[in-house]
């Protein structure tokens, strides 16, 4: 048995059995993207039944909404999508390859409640002939369905034999995220993007393990989202077909939800927010002023806190007259009181790092911001560098995305558990459903994996995994997604 250690945390008997060093090498010809915390495998060969079957003996988990299943069912979709399966094998075992009747899932919390930070690891083990179900454990559902997409990709369509084959059994992989917040930003403010497309980015989003839809939905440019309370608020989107209907916003919280993605809905406010006063003019300061919104008028709050679906009725309104006298008191102003509306109801707050530059000490200090300055410390934080990690900087290759370690500039324990994770941005002033896919991959995929593998050496030498993300990016094509392809870079058949 050979066994690949990647993570520097395997335990040592691993080592001992495997007597295989680690190397770049060995770590490249795994094509799993993004790379497992630990991995070992064997090199024997197995192939799927034409049934092969999902068996949830012994598991806790009842799934009571069906996402496990839905999973399982997707799974395989994916993994048969490319080729047709003749299945012609499945009556005698043969030619030293031995058959897989199913994936035993087991998972020990009872719950579907999607919760962030909550555990996502799992454990897939794929034996060989005596077992003739591959194994996977979690704690949630969710941990499983991150098993079902490192499942997907263990399985290869063998082409002479024409049925699914998995190599280099037996497997036992350990596995769990580096970080809990894994996002990617989506605007649909500057170019509306139909319901169709936001489904392609969210199951895409799956294939790399990112777990956050951060949905900026309205800008300056238009307001495309219904909010029932204030019915003339989308009148500022683009035309009336460029719109999401209330229903269709649940839609996607529910679809992404399904799929272990949180949806991170994002009312932008006060700045750019021209948008709104389409529908209702006395949100803009004056005629001359369209922006930010007034925010010496009680009715911006009231319609921001709307916007959330927040309860106003207790809420003591105070004349902001009294108090304004410059831009900028204006501005801290404002933030300080949508915070504290946020905080009262529960939500957890993450602002933009431009208010922690302006006023950050003033604000709630259980705040996490949008973060790029790695020299200075600003506490709870998302990574989001506009250098090295906005997407719609079409200059900047994926060397780049998977070169940025979020820990490069910080070497203090505490700091670093206070980074939740990272975040990159597909800011939507150039792009649109026609090649938001090929824009968003593959590079977010090089950020996928920095924020999930524990393996950081890897971003010191982003050309070393160059062959695996090349593998990644076809298989992203198979499966419906436009990634563009790697410059330089070409697919070569797994494991040779
Ligand atoms: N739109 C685009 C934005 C922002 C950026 N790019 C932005 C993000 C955060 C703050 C302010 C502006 N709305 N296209 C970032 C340059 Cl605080």
């Amino acid at each position: 048995m050979r066994a690949t250690k990647i993570s520097g945390l395997a335990p040592l008997f691993v080592l001992f059995i495997a007597g295989a060093v680690s190397s770049f090498e060995d770590i490249e010809k795994l094509r799993i993207w993004p790379l497992p915390a630990e991995v070992s495998h064997g090199g024997r060969r197995m192939y799927l039944s034409e049934d092969f079957k999902l068996v949830t003996e012994g598991s806790k988990y009842e799934d009571p909404s069906g996402i496990l299943k839905e999973g399982f069912d997707r799974m395989l979709a994916v993994v048969r999508l490319s080729h047709v399966v003749s299945g012609h094998r499945n009556s005698s075992s043969s030619g030293g390859s031995a058959l897989l009747e199913g994936l035993h899932v087991i998972i020990s919390s009872s719950t579907d409640e999607l919760e962030y930070g909550a555990d996502e690891s799992y454990k897939l083990v794929v034996a060989s002939r005596e077992k003739p179900y591959a194994q996977l454990e979690a704690k949630s559902v969710y941990g499983a369905l991150h098993g079902l997409q490192t499942f997907s990709q263990l399985c290869h369509f063998n082409m002479k034999k024409k049925v699914i084959e998995i190599l280099m059994t037996p497997w036992n992989i350990t596995d769990q995220p580096r970080f809990s917040y894994r996002g990617l930003l989506i605007d649909t403010s500057r170019h509306y993007l139909p319901l169709p497309v936001m489904k392609n980015v969210i199951d895409s989003m799956t294939y790399t393990k990112l777990n956050v839809l951060h949905w900026h939905i309205v800008d300056t440019q238009s307001f495309p989202l219904e909010i029932p309370s204030y019915p003339k608020l989308w009148n500022g989107a683009y035309s009336p077909t460029q719109r999401y209907t209330f229903e269709d916003a649940a839609e996607i919280v529910n679809y992404a939800g399904r799929r272990g993605i949180h949806v991170l809905a994002e009312i932008d406010v006060p700045g750019h927010a021209l948008s709104w006063g389409k529908g209702y003019p006395s949100l803009w300061p004056s005629k001359n002023c369209q922006e930010p919104l007034d925010v010496s008028s009680d009715f911006t709050f009231k319609i921001s806190a709307r916007s959330l679906s927040l309860n106003l009725s207790t809420w003591e309104v105070t004349k902001l007259k009294k108090h304004r006298k410059t831009e900028a008191e204006a501005y801290e102003y404002f933030v300080l009181r949508a915070q504290k509306i946020a905080s009262s109801h529960g939500y957890e707050i993450i602002n933009w790092e431009e208010t922690f530059n302006n006023f950050g000490n003033k604000l709630n200090p259980k705040t996490a911001w949008y973060w790029s300055c790695w020299e200075s410390d600003c506490g709870r934080c998302i990574m989001s560098n506009q250098d090295k990690w906005y997407l719609d900087h079409i200059d900047t290759p994926w060397q780049m995305f998977y070169a940025n370690e979020p820990f490069e500039m910080i070497k203090d324990e505490k700091r670093q558990s206070l980074v939740l994770g990272g975040e990159v941005c597909m800011w939507g002033e150039h792009i649109d459903a026609s090649d938001i896919q090929q824009t968003i991959w593959p590079r977010a995929a090089a950020a996928a994996e920095r924020l999930w593998t524990p393996y950081t050496k890897l971003a010191e030498n982003p050309d070393k995994v160059t062959t695996r993300l090349a593998h990644f990016r076809c298989l992203l094509n198979e499966r419906g997604v436009a990634a563009a392809p790697l410059v330089g870079g070409g697919r070569v058949a797994p494991f040779e």
